[in-house]
């Protein structure tokens, strides 16, 4: 296919591409750095990353583009059951990291490469792939057992980004600021890729705070991405901080995704800036979507219009289109279009089940559509998906995870409102020993060793039953009821 990154070849060698803290790269530099690592990897089966927000991910995963080899980015701070699963699940050959950085044991067992962001002596290789090549496998959660990996094809990656670059007017004059995490498609293929398909540039704050975004949007950034719980940071910070106001206001664009960004954010950022926060919305397996568009109306709420190229649809319970746009008839969002990932590794069953027969993704998500095509999300089918920060939790795999503690009898996990975090992951456990219950920090710890610390239950509720239906299954709607 056409390459993905047509920049690092046609744009002038000393624009700038990358910046993490101190430590940037032109094009020049990530053309030859990236191309001497691809030559390294070309070949290989698929590689691991190890994604800390750092300029080795994204020269890594650049490497791997240009070398047409899968790449699987690792949440640096992944528990060791987590992590041994996504291992033996995805097999990769090798894993790339930064010189220095320590990995656990599970990846100690594997050849490793350091990425060296100043090698001096690559080319930019030619671009030998097929549009339906792997280009990544990004695990993502279910509702019950360990994550999926969803593979996605090269040609979502272009056509994702070719489409937002459509609706928010993008180019290679802009430049973005954010601290999301590399290994997800919001930060890694939005956040990092989609800048350098443009020709444009990034800086990456490393970790988030009010106070970078306001430099960085006061220095030439034009753009900011953020999941809901920044913006509500954001939000919450505007009214003692002016330079952050004066910084949001003269930004070109400001875009929210993940989850739902409450309107009361909305509104708040609004008034201290006069600017509207335009909302995306995407998943792991589909890309992205639909959003706001930069010349359309930034109506606080919805997520926008499809992008060019995405059908979208809302079906009743039994698979019927709803044909009005009416914004009151519920139904699921099912997508199509060449935004879609090509399967769950290793799961053919789970992989069938995501699609209808004609081919149509089934999401999972719950919306409406106005009048004049804007999508609404008003809720979600699985109620045993939790949406925390802005990252996709199973309950199933918290409540294994618990179960697998010793003092834990039984356990149930559900997703409460936080203004913070928009849903909060709650524990309720049945103690082994009523007389000596778990501390709540003691499974929390628990949680994030195995799986990973955004997982880690915020609340823990002691029960010395949980409600159960004639069939046994916990009733989760019951449990809120004991808050
Ligand atoms: C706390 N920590 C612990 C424990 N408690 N570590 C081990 N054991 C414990 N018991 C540590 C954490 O590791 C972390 O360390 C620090 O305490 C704070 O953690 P946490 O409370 O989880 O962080 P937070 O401040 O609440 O984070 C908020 C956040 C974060 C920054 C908004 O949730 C975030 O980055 N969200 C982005 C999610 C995202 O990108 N989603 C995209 C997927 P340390 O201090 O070292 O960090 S969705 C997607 O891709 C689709 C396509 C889409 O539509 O976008
Ligand atoms: P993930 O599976 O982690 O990629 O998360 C995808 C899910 O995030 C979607 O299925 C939605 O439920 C949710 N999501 C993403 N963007 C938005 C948004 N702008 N508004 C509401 N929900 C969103």
């Amino acid at each position: 296919m056409s390459p993905l990154f047509p920049a690092l070849t046609g744009t002038p060698a000393e624009r700038p591409a990358l910046r993490f803290g101190d430590r940037g790269l032109t094009y020049g530099e990530l053309g030859t750095a990236a191309g001497a690592l691809a030559e390294r990897i070309r070949g290989t089966g698929r590689i691991a990353v190890w994604a800390t927000p750092a300029l080795e991910t994204a020269v890594g995963v650049v490497a791997a583009l240009l070398a047409g080899v899968a790449a699987v980015p690792l949440n640096p701070k992944s528990g060791e059951k987590e992590l041994g699963h996504i291992l033996s699940d995805s097999a990769p050959s090798l894993v790339l990291a930064a010189p220095g950085d320590e990995l656990p044991s599970p990846l100690r067992d594997l050849d490793r490469i350091d990425v060296d962001v100043l090698a001096t002596t690559g080319t930019v290789p030619e671009d030998q792939t097929q549009d339906d090549d792997p280009a990544l496998v990004v695990y993502t959660s279910g509702t019950t057992g360990p994550p999926k990996g969803a593979v996605i094809p090269r040609r979502a990656v272009a056509t994702t980004l070719d489409a937002l670059a459509d609706a928010w007017q993008w180019t290679e004059d802009d430049v973005l600021v954010h601290a999301l995490p590399l290994f997800h498609v919001h930060g890694l293929i939005l956040g990092i890729l989609g800048p350098l398909r443009r020709g444009g540039s990034v800086r990456h704050l490393g970790r988030f705070d009010t106070e970078g975004v306001a430099r960085e949007l006061s220095s030439g950034a034009t753009m900011l991405f953020g999941v809901p719980t920044m913006y509500h940071r954001i939000a919450e910070a505007l009214p003692t901080d002016p330079t952050l106001a004066k910084a949001l206001a003269g930004a070109r664009l400001l875009v929210s995704g993940s989850a739902a960004l409450p309107v009361h954010d909305h509104e708040r950022i609004a008034t201290a800036t006069g600017r509207r926060v335009i909302e995306r919305y995407g998943m792991t397996e589909t890309l992205m979507n639909t959003s706001v568009r930069a010349d359309g109306e930034p109506r606080a709420g919805t997520v926008g219009v499809p992008l060019p190229g995405v059908e979208l649809r809302l079906v009743e319970d039994d698979g019927t289109p709803l044909t009005a746009h009416d914004g009151e008839s519920v139904g699921e969002i099912q997508v199509r279009g060449p935004n879609l990932f090509t399967e769950y590794l290793n799961r053919p069953d789970a992989t069938a089940a995501a699609f209808t027969p004609d081919g149509w993704f089934r999401t999972g998500d719950m919306a409406v559509r106005d009048a004049d095509g804007y999508v609404r999300i008003v809720g979600r089918k699985a109620t045993d998906l939790i949406k925390s920060g802005g990252y996709k939790i199973g309950a199933g795999e918290i409540e294994n995870a618990l179960l697998e503690h010793p003092a834990v009898r039984e356990a149930a996990v559900t997703g409460e409102p936080d203004p913070d975090l928009g849903e909060r992951v709650v524990a309720w456990i049945v103690p082994a020993d009523p007389q000596s219950p778990p501390a709540a920090e003691e499974l929390a710890s628990h949680v994030a060793a195995r799986l990973a610390p955004h997982k880690r239950p915020r609340t823990v509720h002691y029960l010395t039953s949980l409600p159960r239906n004639d069939m046994g299954k916990i009733m989760k709607r019951a449990l809120r009821a004991h808050d």
